[in-house]
């Protein structure tokens, strides 16, 4: 029933009825998430009180080395409910827990009557495998609405998913607006195309596309998933895929007396910031209103497919390698994006970036988000660095599902779900799903890619890798398990209304 699968669970005979007396005792945060949570559907007021005791229920935090940061304890019996963590963040997932034990109607988003809302009586003790539990969401390529962003992190706290990556800028769009930097967003946030069809296929839209978020939005985004136990890292990928930035301040670029244009195709633009001091500085600036806005440790900077050939032609470019005593001019981007990271340690941040960087020299101490295949994820631990496991083979959800020439268009590649839900991650900070969206411009297409592969990863987060035969693959009765309780979690969405791709088998 539960999905991700909790650590121990043990089923009583027996339950615990919710109606217009049951109160809450929980630090205020944790009380008004249940109320947000289950009042809706129910109809239930759920009025806080100041202890524990019959008919109550009650969420506390307890010292107890064993729960972790975000580990809870749970136990539901006919006289109520206790729930105790370490931190409030485990009482947050003990929440969610109470909510999937409810009938699936709690989903819904208005009252739902003659329903009953009783708690099976169970007994709890849950602990997350991994710490970064994580989903990318590409907003650069498609400026997807605020609402589809609330909704997407109402989603991940469903199925304990700790962190919202927001991919923010990229060669075809730059959508955080930049007090500063005003043309950021006003030029670098509009295209006049995009492409039609498969990028291969050579066409244009014609339509222009464009859009951006306010400071003051994003972070009322982030207080709402901070409310969730979401914590939301921005990305903003430099020094390549950074056209739109480029189109906007020329003087960012390698020649500026060359007007660019915001991307209009996918791919990778040969377009790079250059390497001078002024350029760093306001690189620099524009992490310090980031940093305002995200108050979460890490700041992504991306470093993801940097073409070096504008800097071998850039004579500044290649003093300064000289200067520095790099071997290659491909080296720059290692001792640039080291600037950044010292930049940001000022704020008290941690930096992370893709997996280039292992080739190019990795800030110290960087945490590397390994996307090139898992033997990337093996060579970031050789170098010591921090590792969330992001590889396309496993984790690129805007892959096609499968070989079905009825599947909505994609980028490349074919990933099913057993697949993703076969990963077996390693020793690694954790895990995270991507979804690039170059062919995920709507709403719809954007759920149809990430459910339910995105619940299959939660799985593998929080609850662990499965045990898979010689051949890699998850045994059958492995997955007829997970598969039960799937189809539990996707009648949870039809009720909160979120569309995804039903399963094969
Ligand atoms: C590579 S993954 C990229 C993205 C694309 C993605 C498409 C990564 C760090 N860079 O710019 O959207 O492939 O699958």
């Amino acid at each position: 029933m539960l999905l991700p699968r909790p650590t121990h669970l043990i089923r009583e005979a027996g339950h615990f009825a919710l109606d217009a007396a049951t109160s809450v005792c929980a630090p205020v945060g944790v009380a008004d998430l249940l109320r947000e949570l289950l009042t809706p559907a129910t109809g239930l007021p759920l009025p806080p009180v100041g202890a524990p005791g019959e008919g109550v229920i009650s969420l506390l935090v307890r010292d107890d080395p064993e729960l972790g940061a975000e580990g809870y304890r749970l136990r539901v019996d006919p006289a109520g409910v206790r729930a105790v963590a370490a931190a409030e963040a485990g009482l947050r997932w003990a929440v969610q827990t109470l909510r999937q034990l409810l009938p699936e109607q709690v989903y819904a988003a208005g009252p739902v009557t003659g329903v009953p809302w009783r708690l099976p009586m169970v007994e709890i003790v849950d602990v997350p495998a991994y710490p970064w539990r994580g989903s990318l969401l590409d907003v650069a390529r498609w400026c997807h609405p605020l609402p589809l962003l609330y909704r997407y992190v109402d989603v991940l706290a469903m199925h304990k998913l700790n962190t919202l990556h927001l991919h923010l800028t990229d060669d075809q769009g730059w959508r955080f607006e930049v007090r500063r930097y005003p043309r950021l967003t006003e030029v670098g946030g509009f295209r006049v195309a995009s492409p039609a069809g498969h990028l291969r296929d050579g066409r244009s839209d014609g339509v222009p596309h464009g859009g951006w978020y306010r400071q003051a939005e994003l972070r009322d985004l982030v207080a709402y998933a901070a409310r969730r136990g979401v914590r939301i890292m921005p990305e903003i990928d430099l020094p390549g895929h950074a056209q739109a930035a480029i189109a906007a301040y020329p003087e960012f670029g390698n020649d500026p007396t060359r007007q660019l244009a915001v991307g209009t195709t996918w791919g990778i633009s040969t377009h790079v910031l250059n390497l001078e001091p002024a350029t760093l500085a306001a690189v620099h600036h524009i992490l310090d209103e980031v940093v305002e806005v995200f108050p979460f440790e890490y700041v992504h900077v991306g470093g993801d497919e940097v073409p070096t050939a504008e800097w071998a032609a850039n004579p500044a470019a290649v003093a300064r390698a000289t200067e520095l005593g790099l071997p290659r001019v491909a080296d720059l981007q290692g001792w640039w994006t080291g600037r950044l990271a010292e930049h940001l340690a000022g704020h008290g941040r941690r930096t992370a970036v893709w997996d280039e960087l292992l080739d190019r020299g990795a800030p110290a101490g960087a945490t590397v988000f390994a996307w090139r295949g898992i033997d990337r994820i093996d060579a970031a631990r050789a170098a010591g660095l921090p590792v969330v496991a992001a590889p396309y083979s496993h984790t690129y959800f805007d892959w096609a599902e499968s070989d079905d020439p009825a599947e909505p268009l994609a980028i490349a590649g074919v990933l099913p779900l057993r697949t993703v839900y076969g990963f077996q991650p390693g020793d690694v900070l954790g895990v995270q799903g991507q979804l690039w969206s170059e062919y995920l411009p709507t709403e719809q297409r954007v759920w149809w890619r990430a459910f339910p592969r995105l619940a299959a990863l939660a799985e593998v987060g929080w609850s662990g890798p499965v045990p898979t035969d010689d051949t890699g693959a998850v045994p059958p009765g492995v997955w007829a398990e997970f598969r039960s309780r799937l189809t539990g979690q996707l009648r949870r969405l039809d009720r909160a209304g979120v569309s995804y791709r039903p399963p094969d088998d």
